[in-house]
């Protein structure tokens, strides 16, 4: 752990503990909140801590906007979900009017890896009547409050920082990490940090990272299952869609700028579903001369996502914010409201914003 962690983690380590005393007191609830649109690092860091605290005997759970997504039921992290949203019956469950969780009152929030309260979907509202709020997050653009903010832009994951957290937990109880850290909780973590590295790739790979991985690989973290679920095992629909998606790509400004639209028709010919196309946008900045790449999709809810990766100087960030979005400089993400336009149009504005800054 980096030195400048060890003062906030240990923050953080004291706040969740207070939170435990007080929520056995009061027989409550903990909710641990992540963006929708989930990938591995929120999932990681929200299981991953909801792990830990439920093995000190905290009544938590991971409020989940959305169903977890297939590829990430190699975790085993099934029973600390509470799907606040039900895809199947389309409806939001009917905890939400009672204030309660299994006949407890959820009155404590942890949010993990997430940015803006309104990156929450459904869950947002429930995050926002808990009384207490505790943020650990890695993006810079953070626009909620709670009652402790730990917020490390340069910090690889949220996962990593959760871990970091979870350490200082277990050296404040005087436990070994291994009996604080269990080897499903190392999983989730590790999978965040492999996630948001891209597998140990990307610029945000630090020294600290790496000995963080070694150190959740001795407690039962394992890269290589990680690694193949989340990156290479594909289902024949993304495969599939996948590469059409890279075919449509067109290049603009000598080259610098790579867009690529995938309509909803694009899914439904393939019976795809909207993660068909998540390793396109990365692959098409590794296009050579490439600076900026933009992947739109059409969700079935009407909705136009928009994937933005940038390689040297093109702000992401700030470009996304431009469409109410946000993220970090090099990755970021928007998405437009149903009856904007059509994909084509947003291309087009895209491509001329985009143009007007490389
Ligand atoms: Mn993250």
């Amino acid at each position: 752990m980096l030195d400048r962690y060890a003062l906030p983690a240990a923050k953080m380590a004291a706040n969740l503990l207070e939170y435990k005393d007080r929520l056995k007191k009061l027989d409550g609830a903990m909710l641990i909140f992540l963006h929708r649109s989930v990938d591995g690092d929120c999932v990681g860091s929200a299981c991953g801590m909801c792990k830990v605290l439920r093995d000190l005997g905290v009544n938590c759970y991971v409020a989940m906007p959305e169903s977890l997504p297939k590829d990430m039921e190699f975790m085993g992290v099934e029973d600390l979900l509470f799907n606040i949203y039900n895809e199947d019956l389309d409806e939001i469950h009917e905890f939400k009017d009672k204030g309660t969780i299994y006949g407890k009152p959820y009155i404590q929030a942890l949010s993990v890896d997430i940015s803006e309260p309104g990156r929450m979907g459904c869950c947002g509202e429930y995050f926002e009547s808990c009384k207490d709020k505790l943020i650990i997050d890695h993006h810079a653009s953070i626009t909620m409050r709670g009652d402790n903010m730990w917020i490390e832009p340069d910090a690889s994951s949220a996962a990593e920082l959760c871990f970091y957290a979870s350490c200082k937990i277990a050296e404040s109880l005087s436990m070994p990490e291994d009996k604080t850290i269990s080897p499903l909780a190392a999983q989730c973590f590790m999978t965040g940090i492999v996630t948001d590295t891209g597998r140990f790739t990307y610029k945000n790979t630090r020294p600290e990272t790496l000995d963080s991985a070694g150190k959740l690989m001795e407690l039962g973290g394992d890269i290589t299952s990680v690694s193949y679920n989340l990156f290479d095992r594909k289902a024949l629909y993304k495969f599939r869609v996948s590469a059409e998606a890279r075919m449509r790509v067109k290049l603009y400004c000598e080259g610098k700028l790579a867009i690529t639209t995938v309509p909803r028709s694009l899914f439904d010919k393939h019976e795809a579903l909207p993660d068909a196309v998540d390793d396109v946008v990365s692959a098409m900045r590794d296009i050579e001369g490439v600076e900026v790449a933009i992947v739109l999709r059409e969700l079935s809810t009407g909705e136009i996502r928009a994937n933005v990766r940038s390689v040297s100087y093109f702000d992401s960030a700030a470009f996304a914010s431009l469409y109410g979005g946000g993220g970090h400089l090099r990755a970021a993400g928007f998405t437009v409201k149903d009856g904007s336009g059509t994909i084509d149009d947003l291309a087009g504005d895209v491509i001329r914003r985009a143009s007007e800054l490389l």
